[in-house]
């Protein structure tokens, strides 16, 4: 599929949005008949009100002159269920981290845990002393100091642990946390804030007999990838948070290890897409539904204007099946089946929403008409291993050597049945074609991306330019069994 068909999508969106007078995001928020027809989403009943606990938002910090200790401790986990988890500064979720654009970041990471520990800062692009690789993991005990200037976009970006051969089980148990960037472009624009921005991690778990989750990686496990069938937000099981009518801004991470999510609303409404990855695309866009791979994120507006008080709206993961796909076993099975991920209750009538302005940003980025070289990098699961170009990860491997400042377009190509979210490390991509499977660019990957989902036998192209640091950075599919079994590659930036 080329990037001429992909245009002709923006164009028919642009039209779309064109026949809405005064061509406001709230306008279009407003007529849920853009996207009648298209994708409705499946409308289960929801979970019942009983078994649905209090979402809980992480603390906010600067990561200024900041000490982010992890360490073993307990949790609730909704409705007094007390777990075992690891935490940072003795918070689930891990602290949610605000910055703005240019300022210092300046964090001592201190490792109380029984095993290695680095954290790696998702979508940032760091040094690459300080981007987390896995060779500067630290021993229980130690500490590692990272300080480096914010120079990204105003974005929702994320941090976790990166801990060669230990990231899916230090992510699952709680080490990781929301990281916004906040920018004078963005807050130009008016977009929702304070009670009306919800930062949310969104999980799927495995309990044990007890209710409290557990991370147990067995036989199919290692193919697919850990799952489980409970829905977390914020480290809480089966989340609710009320709300008023209104809009609100929705900065979602898909924190699972191998879990895709398929958002959508349970009253059919459009979610409006305003970002994702990289920060604001450059105009919202309507959707009946978005797909997040592990280690994508989705900036939504949700508009709630007209909605009475008792009533209320399901944020879910609604069904789907991978086309080509493997069939596996246990936890596999559940990749596509639909989760009630966050209840929005309503509780009281508040002013109808202010009309926002259709153009957001300006995006940039690499041009893919600038393209001085190509690569391939084939991802391929077999016999319980995953490998890319054939090779499985060595920490002192450069896989491939990239020259500063070029543009280059690499084609990731899924040689398997299984799905892999590709990440990128130090820089942002633009998707440039879809092959195979869903065969074009989704609206949600317009912008600039660090993660891109290829589903069973995709081939996806992005346009690839590094222009912060040179340095040894990484690229790794973000399914956390994946990446600890060694779908990752040195990328030596020169
Ligand atoms: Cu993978």
């Amino acid at each position: 599929m080329s990037r001429f068909s992909h245009l002709s999508r923006r164009q028919f969106l642009r039209v779309l949005g064109g026949s809405v007078p005064a061509a406001t995001v709230g306008a279009m928020a407003g007529l849920p008949a853009l996207v009648s027809g298209c994708e409705r989403s499946v409308v289960a009943s929801p979970s019942p009100a009983e078994d649905r606990h209090p979402l809980r938002l992480a603390p906010e910090i600067e990561p200024q002159n900041l000490t982010l200790t992890a360490a073993p401790g307990t949790a609730d986990v909704g409705g007094g269920v007390e777990a075992p988890v690891w935490k940072l500064n003795e918070s689930l979720p891990s602290p949610l981290l605000r910055v703005r654009q240019g300022d210092r970041f300046r964090v001592t990471m201190r490792n109380d845990l029984p095993q290695d520990l680095i954290l790696h800062w998702h979508g940032l692009a760091p040094p690459d002393d300080m981007d987390g690789h896995p060779r500067f993991a630290v021993p229980p005990g130690g500490s590692y100091a990272y300080d480096f200037s914010v120079e990204d976009r105003p974005g929702t970006y994320w941090y976790h642990s990166h801990t060669h051969m230990h990231t899916g089980e230090q992510t699952y148990r709680g080490i990781g946390g929301l990281l916004l960037v906040d920018g004078d472009e963005e807050e130009g624009l008016g977009l929702p804030g304070g009670e009306r921005e919800i930062p949310i991690i969104l999980q799927d778990r495995r309990l044990g007999g007890d209710g409290t989750p557990v991370y147990t990686p067995f036989g199919p496990d290692r193919m697919a990838g850990y799952m489980g069938p409970e829905p977390f937000g914020n480290g809480i099981r089966r989340p609710y948070l009320e709300v008023d009518s209104g809009l609100y801004r929705l900065r979602v991470l898909n924190g699972s290890n191998a879990r895709i999510f398929r958002l959508a609303r349970s009253d059919g409404r459009p979610l409006i897409l305003i970002g994702n990855d990289g920060g604001l695309l450059e105009e919202a866009q309507t959707v009946a539904s978005v797909e997040m791979g592990p280690a994508e994120r989705v900036d939504i507006l949700l508009n709630l204007d007209g909605a009475e008080p008792g009533e209320v709206v399901m944020i879910r993961s609604v069904s789907f099946s991978l086309q080509g796909g493997m069939g596996f076993m246990g936890g596999a099975n559940l990749q596509g089946q639909p989760l009630d991920l966050l209840e929005l209750r309503v509780r009281e009538r508040a002013p109808e929403s202010p009309s926002l302005p259709t153009r957001l940003s300006t995006v940039g980025g690499p041009d893919p008409g600038q393209a001085v070289r190509e690569r391939s990098f084939r991802f391929d699961s077999r016999m319980m291993n995953h490998f890319i170009n054939g090779r499985s990860f060595q920490m002192d491997r450069v896989d491939v050597e990239v020259p500063f400042g070029d543009t280059e377009l690499w084609h990731f190509v899924n040689a398997s049945g299984l799905p892999h979210p590709v990440h990128l490390h130090a820089t942002h991509f633009r998707v440039v074609s879809r092959r195979g499977g869903r065969n074009r660019v989704m609206a949600w990957e317009e912008g600039l991306k660090d993660t891109v989902l290829l589903l069973p036998f995709e081939t996806v192209t992005v346009a690839v330019r590094f222009t912060a640091h040179r340095g040894l950075y990484l690229l790794h599919c973000h399914n956390l069994e994946h990446e600890d079994m060694g779908m990752m590659a040195n990328v030596l930036v020169v």
